[in-house]
């Protein structure tokens, strides 16, 4: 059904995208669904909610979200079944970020495979490796078909890959291709020449020659030069900015012309619209599975599609969402159509496996993007655990587990068994969750296997980041000459031109950059968990980790096993079975620092937990799995 003004909220609701937003929004505002879903406001129309919020929303938000939600008109099955069984389903992966696993670029990770196996891992998940300036380290391809040349040679990677194999293990690489390096030779050759084939392989635009009053954006952008600003009319073509701080727009003096980059000035979104732009990336993405490669993780895959005519974001939800224009391409028209023929043309040959990165995706389209019968994604990676309801990752806040638990509460059983959750609370691009959730440190040994119990016991694939089978903490980084991330002095130099003062600036930056996660893995640290002996009483992360990760192996349940929420609504603790015909399992955690009633059930016997032993009160943070 097409949805307009004359539509009622309650219309908005059932639709799929509707309720994903509507949930999003009561999430930050930390308001309960009862403020939609009573009958007084699901019965009022669009109409009426503008004119009471109107004012405060601006003009245009309507239309804006209307058009979003027209451009769906499926909705997620209603059945329920039984999931298939795959091989990624029941590994346990480890994300390898090549800058800072070891300092040995490929061969170092090589090096690393047997620690890797021993630690229990399927699947590595590799950040990019290839050929690449660095700017956003190597999410910046400058050619898809060689390998940086500080990380080794195309045969060190096939000795990854055989290495890998050998092994019994899998390799899965990052795939970027929403943007590429604007070395790469066909931004090169598009922007040298206007009639180049590859000139539409990317987004030029003029200058926006009707956008209303003078930009000055363009006078506080220092990448141009003062002489260069007199020929640049300061309107770009519209109003997008990018994540890393500044407008989405470069502009190039000598042509004349400006260029879209969602992220870094030196990665120019590609357009793929253009059937020969899809048609090389599905050549490139055979070429790479030919060679063997398992699957991929595919960079910020939601953001292919943008809206046609490239226009203008709403202004509120620009504020809101930190960034302007994000309701245009984070979920755009041609999205599910561009994932299925990838899939067909490139995947599906080699049986590929495929795990999308896809910022802002809900709960619905998240369904629609990964249901099975849908063929278009294995898996994907959204962040609304990552922050507490209202937060954003550069806030400075603590973590309370009590969010997480009711994020996988409402989410791990809503695929209805269509689709599969990815489980992981760290990556290169956050801070470390067991840091947020405790600063001071205290916890940090019960808490990093708490989490690592979650991951491997709730119903979902577990992704490890390096590091966190130590249990590694945030950096105590000094200043600003402390961090390295293009996006981390972006967004500081945002936050001065708003009037923060350094300090302050600093202090954000500190909170939420990505650099606490892309320090050198601590392999000191690895030999001395290593060490601690089998008797020990309190094992190091690295040995629960090895444990916990052997044990969900022999474990049907901890994979296909139905999973089972008990007081869902009781607060601080988080209690769950999965059942499975060959046994069940019981889990209960502690979700603060406050001792709390264990409720052991009847028949189960105690597994593994965080602390030595399994009995009386649970103590701050506990965890204890049980078996029956
Ligand atoms: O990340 C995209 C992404 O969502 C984040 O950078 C996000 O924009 C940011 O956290 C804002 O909250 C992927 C990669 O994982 C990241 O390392 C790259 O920098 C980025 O894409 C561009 O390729």
């Amino acid at each position: 059904m097409q949805l307009s003004l004359n539509s009622k909220v309650k219309d908005v609701c059932k639709h799929p995208l509707g309720r994903d937003i509507v949930e999003k929004l009561l999430l930050q505002l930390g308001k309960s669904s009862w403020l939609v879903d009573n009958p007084i406001v699901g019965n009022l129309s669009l109409k009426t909610i503008k004119v009471i919020v109107g004012k405060k929303v601006g003009p245009g938000f309507f239309d804006v979200v209307l058009d979003l939600l027209n451009s769906e008109l499926d909705s997620p099955r209603a059945d329920i079944v039984s999931p298939t069984p795959a091989w990624w389903k029941e590994a346990v992966f480890y994300q390898v970020y090549p800058r800072s696993f070891t300092d040995q670029g490929i061969p170092g990770i090589i090096d690393k495979l047997d620690y890797l196996q021993n630690l229990g891992v399927d699947a590595i998940w590799l950040s990019p490796v290839y050929d690449s300036p660095n700017d956003d380290n190597g999410y910046d391809i400058r050619d898809y078909y060689s390998i940086m040349r500080e990380f080794g040679t195309m045969e060190d990677m096939d000795a990854l890959i055989s290495g890998l194999h050998s092994r019994g293990m899998k390799l899965v690489m990052d795939l970027v291709v929403n943007h590429t390096s604007d070395e790469h030779q066909w931004f090169k050759e598009a922007l040298d020449n206007e009639s180049s084939p590859y000139r539409d392989f990317y987004f030029f635009r003029k200058s926006h020659a009707n956008r209303n009053g003078h930009d000055d954006r363009a006078e506080h952008d220092s990448s141009i030069s003062l002489g260069d600003k007199k020929s640049y009319d300061g309107k770009p073509p519209n109003n997008w900015t990018s994540f890393f701080g500044g407008p989405a727009w470069n502009y190039y003096p000598e042509q004349d012309i400006w260029a879209l980059h969602l992220f870094s000035k030196k990665q120019m979104d590609l357009n793929w619209e253009n059937p020969a732009l899809r048609e090389e990336i599905y050549k490139m993405v055979r070429w790479w599975l030919a060679k063997g490669v398992d699957g991929f993780r595919l960079d910020v895959i939601n953001y292919i599609s943008k809206f046609e005519g490239l226009p203008d974001g709403d202004d509120f939800i620009g504020q809101l969402m930190k960034y302007t224009g994000v309701e245009r391409y984070f979920y755009g028209p041609r999205l599910h159509e561009y994932l299925k023929e990838l899939r067909q043309e490139a995947f599906e040959p080699f049986k590929a496996f495929s795990v999308g990165e896809t910022p802002g995706i809900g709960l619905r389209a998240g369904r629609l993007l990964t249901d099975e019968y849908r063929k278009e994604l294995d898996l994907i990676f959204s962040f609304d655990h990552l922050e507490a309801p209202g937060k954003t990752r550069f806030d400075d806040y603590q973590y309370d587990l009590v969010h997480l638990k009711d994020h996988y509460v409402k989410h791990l059983n809503f695929d209805g068994g269509h689709g599969w959750h990815t489980l992981f609370y760290n990556n290169h691009d956050n801070p470390r969750m067991i840091s947020k959730i405790d600063s001071s440190g205290l916890y940090a040994k019960p808490l990093a296997k708490l989490l690592a119990v979650l991951q491997m016991t709730l119903r979902g694939t577990p992704f490890i980041y390096q590091g966190d089978e130590i249990g590694a903490k945030n950096e105590n980084f000094a200043s600003m000459d402390d961090i390295h991330d293009v996006e981390s002095h972006g967004i500081y130099n945002d936050y001065l031109a708003e009037g923060l003062g350094p300090e302050a600036a600093f202090k954000r930056i500190l909170a939420g950059t990505r650099d606490h996660a892309r320090v050198m893995m601590k392999w000191d640290e690895v030999l001395r968990q290593q060490g601690v002996n089998e008797s020990d009483a309190d094992l190091s992360v690295l040995r629960f980790y090895q444990d916990i990760i052997r044990w969900r192996r022999q474990t049907c349940a901890c994979v296909y096993g139905t999973l089972e929420f008990l007081d869902a609504k009781t607060k601080d603790v988080f209690r769950y079975k999965r059942l499975h015909e060959d046994g069940n399992i019981f889990v209960e955690a502690n979700l603060g620092i406050n001792a709390a009633k264990s409720a052991s059930q009847e028949g189960f016997m105690f597994v593994i937990g965080n602390y030595s032993d399994g009995f009386g009160d649970l103590r701050p943070y506990e965890v204890r799995v049980y078996e029956h």
